[in-house]
């Protein structure tokens, strides 16, 4: 368990750090805060854009690389339905309206490749490393 004061002080210090291995003497116990950190990192790190509009009949952007794991997020922006459909099937979702969203989960490396199904040069693809 952490108490405030010193060990506060010193967790808030290390944060800042991020990804560095410390530990620090806590409380009278050795706390590996290493852990944490790491943790910390990583949640920063899938904070990378992961998010594409669909707007002016076009997907924005048009190519995003992703690390595995990402859920990527759709929105259409257009008054115009669209929908964001794998070529191979992989993925699909239903007729966006307006502000509509669409999320995918990609789990395994590869070139997804996908298009608006009512209007299919409306083209891009997602790319998972
Ligand atoms: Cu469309």
């Amino acid at each position: 368990m952490i108490r405030m004061g010193r060990c506060g002080r010193v967790f808030k210090e290390v944060n800042t750090i991020m990804k560095d291995v410390v530990l620090a003497w806590c409380a009278g116990g050795l706390v590996a805060v290493a852990t944490i950190l790491m943790l910390t990192g990583a949640d920063s790190l899938a904070v990378a854009p992961s998010t594409i509009d669909i707007k002016g009949f076009k997907f924005a952007p048009n190519d995003l690389t992703v690390p595995v794991g990402t859920t990527v997020t759709w929105t259409n922006r257009d008054e115009e339905t669209h929908t964001v459909t794998s070529t191979i099937g992989a993925f699909g979702s239903s007729g966006l309206m307006n502000n509509d969203t669409f999320r995918q989960t990609f789990a395994k490396p590869g070139n997804y490749e996908y298009h608006c199904r009512l209007h299919p040069y409306m083209k891009a693809t997602v790319v998972v490393k």
